[in-house]
């Protein structure tokens, strides 16, 4: 066996040649890993020295040589390949480790030149990956760090690799060079060429996109039984997102739980005070802030019981042993939250069903999450795909502008700004109800703006909780007069909306007339 070494991250290497060494296997090396190895004191061959050949090109051109490639490629069964070898002086390479020229974390700085990036191209050493992969049968690649005290084991135990083994590192192998490929080409595709900029000037959704995705699970089922599914992940994730989320215990998570669980930590982690988030098909049907979990959860709950049973829950504290009894009174699908305590997990361990998910809250708090991710936001379509940046608006207190003869209370304010914070996450058309920190009727996804109204004010009625006084938010302007006057008569004080209307002067002129508080938020959150 002989192993050529060739690494930019030179990050366990040394620990990993020397047990190569240790077990007898010959060590052959490119200019940077050789010199570092040699300086370690361990017996390397230059592979300039291998191919008779200089490393050339400023390094362009170090391992693109037969030397190399017939080595990694030729099939060790086959009495030709094998001669060919013997006749051209080529020794078989057994073991490659190779990682990459850091083109993404290049590109990833700012200012990154085109030059920069394109001298951060590697060639050779996906090259030599591709060979090597190709040739898994005969040939170990390995393209990270991660993978060496695995292998180093298995050679130490048993002298070689399995097949297993092998073909495992094949895989990884040619997804790092699909990925690195991908990171090269979503770059290029993204830049708007301009004759002698110093700095590219790069495009946020380039010509060309790569899509690659990590697959977390097989899923018994898509959204109906009959369909199949899996659950992919970023390969990048954002920190915080429900893709990072552990599951602690539970059934399996359904496609359906996925996507709820989702709606609800988007909504969960928006808030900085303790929240809960009570999510049924894609929608809030309780959201509420408090002063622990316990209370934030007790006031979600009320505000549709009915619609709550089986749903899913988040929150964005510890969940401690009061909260988590408090919780598993009701029938729940999915928990989650940033933590619990022990007390919390043995109230859930006699509730085996419980998919119980812990999710780091992403560093930094809501408003530097929502400022700095500006994450990308994919719909399909049949046979395409609609990108846009996420929905990140974040409405603060000074862009509220009060339309109304009538000023709205400290209080008042307060119950706006929570309700158009629910609000964002309500699907179209959306008209929330709140009161003292909690949401007290939710219509969602009526093709009616009028018909939410309705909606959302006889859930109240179901839940036996009076509106007189509540706040409510709209996602988008009221067309006509007419959803302003169910809202009322149901007992709103005081309501959020965008503006900007054809009839904004006649709905305002009816919040005036029935004496209630209206401000604009001036900005409009659909979600379909
Ligand atoms: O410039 S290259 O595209 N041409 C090559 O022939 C070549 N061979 C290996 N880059 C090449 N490599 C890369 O050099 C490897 O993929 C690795 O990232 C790096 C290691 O160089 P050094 O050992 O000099 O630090």
């Amino acid at each position: 066996m002989r192993a050529l070494i060739s690494v930019s991250d030179k990050t366990g290497i040394v620990e990993l040649a020397q047990a190569l060494h240790g077990l007898g296997v010959p060590l052959i090396s490119t200019g940077g890993t050789a010199k570092l190895l040699a300086e370690k004191g361990l017996p390397v061959t230059e592979v300039a020295e291998v191919t008779g050949f200089p490393e050339m090109l400023d390094g362009r051109v170090k391992t693109l040589h037969p030397k190399v490639h017939g080595g990694l490629l030729a099939r060790r069964n086959l009495p030709e390949h094998m001669a060919a070898l013997k006749a051209h002086g080529i020794d078989t390479i057994d073991l490659l480790v190779v990682n990459l020229y850091p083109f993404e974390a290049t590109v990833a700085k700012p200012g990154c030149t085109l030059e920069d990036a394109i001298e951060n191209i590697d060639i050779g050493g996906p090259a030599m990956v591709r060979s090597a992969a190709k040739n898994w049968k005969d040939v170990a690649v390995l393209t990270d760090a991660a993978q060496y005290p695995a292998v180093i084991d298995e050679l130490k135990a048993s002298g070689k690799l399995s097949d297993k083994t092998r073909f495992a590192l094949s895989v990884a192998a040619f997804n790092r060079i699909s990925n690195y490929d991908g990171a090269i080409s979503d770059y290029l595709s993204s830049i708007e060429f301009e004759e002698g900029a110093a700095v590219p000037k790069r495009s946020v959704y380039p010509a060309q996109t790569n899509g690659r995705f990590v697959k977390l699970q097989d899923l018994r089922y898509g959204e109906n039984p009959h369909q199949t599914a899996a659950f992919y992940r970023d390969l990048y994730p954002a920190p915080g997102s429900l893709v990072t989320a552990k599951q602690l215990q539970g059934k399996e998570l359904s496609y359906n739980n996925i996507a709820d669980a989702d709606a609800a930590w988007e909504c969960v982690k928006s808030f900085d005070v303790p929240a809960c988030v009570i999510v049924k098909h894609a929608n809030p049907c309780g959201v509420a802030v408090g002063k622990d979990a316990l209370e934030a959860y007790s006031k979600a709950f009320q505000t549709d019981p009915t619609s709550a049973f089986g749903g899913i829950i988040a929150l964005n504290r510890v969940l401690d042993g009061a909260g988590a009894q408090a919780i598993s009174k009701q029938f729940v699908e999915v928990l989650m939250a940033p933590g619990y305590t022990p007390e919390a997990l043995e109230v859930f361990k006699a509730k085996a069903n419980v998919r119980v998910l812990e999710i780091a809250l992403p560093p930094g708090g809501p408003t530097a999450w929502d400022k700095g991710l500006n994450l990308t936001d994919i719909k399909r379509i049949g046979s395409g795909l609609l990108m846009q940046s996420a929905d990140n608006h974040v409405l603060q207190r000074t862009d509220l502008k009060v339309v109304t003869k009538l000023q709205p209370t400290e209080q008042q304010v307060e119950d706006l700004l929570f309700a158009w914070k629910v609000a964002k996450y309500v699907k179209s058309n959306a008209i929330v109800f709140c009161k003292d920190g909690m949401t007290m009727g939710v219509g969602a996804g009526q093709m009616s703006r009028l018909d939410s109204a309705r909606i959302a004010s006889i859930k109240a009625g179901h839940a036996k909780l009076s509106l007189q006084g509540t706040a409510v938010a709209s996602d988008a302007f009221f067309p006509f007069r007419d959803g302003l006057d169910v809202v009322v008569d149901a007992g709103a004080s005081c309501v959020i909306q965008p503006g900007g209307s054809m009839r904004d002067q006649e709905v305002i002129d009816a919040a005036d007339e029935r004496g209630v508080v209206m401000v604009y938020s001036g900005v409009r959150h659909f979600r379909h």
